[in-house]
């Protein structure tokens, strides 16, 4: 979920020459460090040195086989990713710290094809959290700085260091199957944030436990088999790479797994039994898939504008609330996606109620998509108009 680079970079001349590190055998600085991390709401805090990680294999085998999908920003200068002293330069100590989010409610499967509601991963809730974190981030920066000297410098998910494999070495966590870092004392439900500094503080011991044990609950648990039996993630099955990376047309094999996501998704976490689930449905969450097709620009900024759901852009969460009617099952659904393969300015999304349609059948479907076909000029657009008009043909009576 990158956004823009954050680069900060903090330690006037005049600090670092007031500061000198003098280490000692117990640092209360670093615990002072922790402190103020938790203050700020942080569950998680921990010290890793710098040295080179060894990751730089697993992420070439991964990037080999292609399952990177569109994000080529992975696979640029993966010394970058791994090699926190290119990220900062003199870096000798990287403080990962660890941001928790709501658990998600189950809404039940019933419910959402009746309501015709969509579902918002968890971690989208609220204030974009590159924004949220940046900033205390940023002050837990300061204090770093004035306690050690040095420089140091923040990195919250859009920078190129391999985060998850920071925590664990940080001593936070395990690398679950389903590849996210969870806390034996939270779960899963929490987001990262790196702080890398000059300073030479001494690091926690790694995270060397497994407390996956036999389970493996998450691997059926994901819609469309996107987690490899080697604990890693084929992005493009994946619905979240699908609902908020992948700019274009989402595959026809794959529209039916999304069911109602419309952006990110948490089935692997959901199944988790470290994570507890919420009580509550939020209906932030959980909107009206109608509405979200037929969002109107102004809407969309105001609605969005500060959250991470603007990464996908209006377009993309309104291509993936057409599939999310068109997997509803549900006629009512009809109305809605009639008029976004008439009207909608959107080319793909006009191209997803067309498929939409066709999945869903109905007697006024027909003259819907012949009426729409005469209208349309796009051509990858009339191509989905055919297609869903021979679904509705071989479709049995
Ligand atoms: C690209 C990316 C994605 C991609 C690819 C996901 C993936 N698993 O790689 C997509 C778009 C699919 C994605 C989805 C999600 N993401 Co994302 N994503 C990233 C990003 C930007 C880079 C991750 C990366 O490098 N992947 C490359 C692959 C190869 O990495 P990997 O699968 O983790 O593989 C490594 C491990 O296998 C590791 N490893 C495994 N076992 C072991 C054992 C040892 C001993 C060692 C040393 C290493 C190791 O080695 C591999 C190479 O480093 C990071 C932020 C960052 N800068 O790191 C966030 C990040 C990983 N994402 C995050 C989140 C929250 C999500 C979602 C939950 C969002 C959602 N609800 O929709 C989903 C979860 C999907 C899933 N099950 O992974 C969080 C994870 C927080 C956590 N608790 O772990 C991160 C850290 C962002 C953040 N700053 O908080 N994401
Ligand atoms: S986020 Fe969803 S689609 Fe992606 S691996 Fe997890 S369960 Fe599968
Ligand atoms: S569901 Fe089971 S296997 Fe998957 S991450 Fe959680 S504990 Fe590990």
């Amino acid at each position: 979920m990158p956004v823009n680079a954050l680069d900060l970079v903090i330690g006037s001349p005049a600090l670092q020459s007031t500061w000198i590190f003098v280490p000692t055998v117990s640092d209360h600085r670093k615990e002072q460090i922790r402190l103020e991390a938790h203050a700020k709401g942080f569950v998680g805090c921990g010290f890793s040195g710098a040295a080179r990680l060894p990751d730089e294999p697993r992420l070439r085998d991964w990037l080999q086989r292609g399952r990177h999908g569109d994000m080529s920003y992975l696979a640029r200068d993966l010394d970058r990713r791994v090699e926190p002293t290119l990220f900062l330069e003199g870096a000798r100590t990287v403080i990962v710290v660890a941001w928790p989010y709501a658990a998600p409610a189950r809404p039940s499967d019933e419910d959402w094809r009746v309501n015709l509601t969509g579902r918002i991963a968890a971690y989208a809730r609220g204030i974009d959290y590159h924004d949220a974190l940046a900033t205390k981030v940023e002050e837990l920066a300061v204090l770093v700085s004035q306690l050690y000297g040095g420089s140091a410098r923040a990195h919250v998910d859009a920078g190129p260091l391999v985060e998850k494999s920071l925590a664990r070495r940080a001593g936070l966590g395990w690398f679950g199957r389903n590849t996210n870092i969870l806390l034996p004392d939270r779960g899963s439900y929490v987001l990262l944030a790196c702080l890398l500094t000059t300073a030479s503080i001494e690091p926690d011991d790694e995270y060397t436990s497994d407390h996956c044990g036999a389970c493996s609950s998450c691997i059926p648990a994901c819609p469309t088999g996107a987690i490899g039996e080697d604990a890693t993630i084929d992005a493009p099955r994946c619905l979240s790479y699908l609902t908020i990376e992948h700019r274009g047309p989402i595959s026809h094999s794959l529209r039916p797994q999304l069911g109602n996501w419309i952006f990110g998704c948490d089935d692997c976490q959901t199944s988790c039994p470290w994570n507890d689930p919420d009580e509550h449905a939020d209906n932030w969450l959980n909107p009206s898939l109608a509405g979200v097709l037929s969002i109107s620009p102004e809407e969309f900024r105001e609605t969005y504008r500060h959250t991470a759901v603007s990464r996908t852009k209006r377009r993309g969460l309104a291509r993936n609330a057409a599939i999310a009617l068109g997997n509803s099952g549900n006629e009512a659904a009809t109305d809605p996606l009639s008029r976004a393969v008439l009207e909608h300015d959107e080319a793909l999304v006009r191209a997803h109620a067309a498929w939409a349609l066709g999945a869903l059948g109905g007697s006024s479907v027909g003259d819907v998509l012949r009426r729409s076909l005469e209208l349309e000029r796009v051509p990858p657009v009339r191509t989905e108009i055919e297609q869903a008009l021979h679904l509705l043909r071989d479709r049995p009576a």
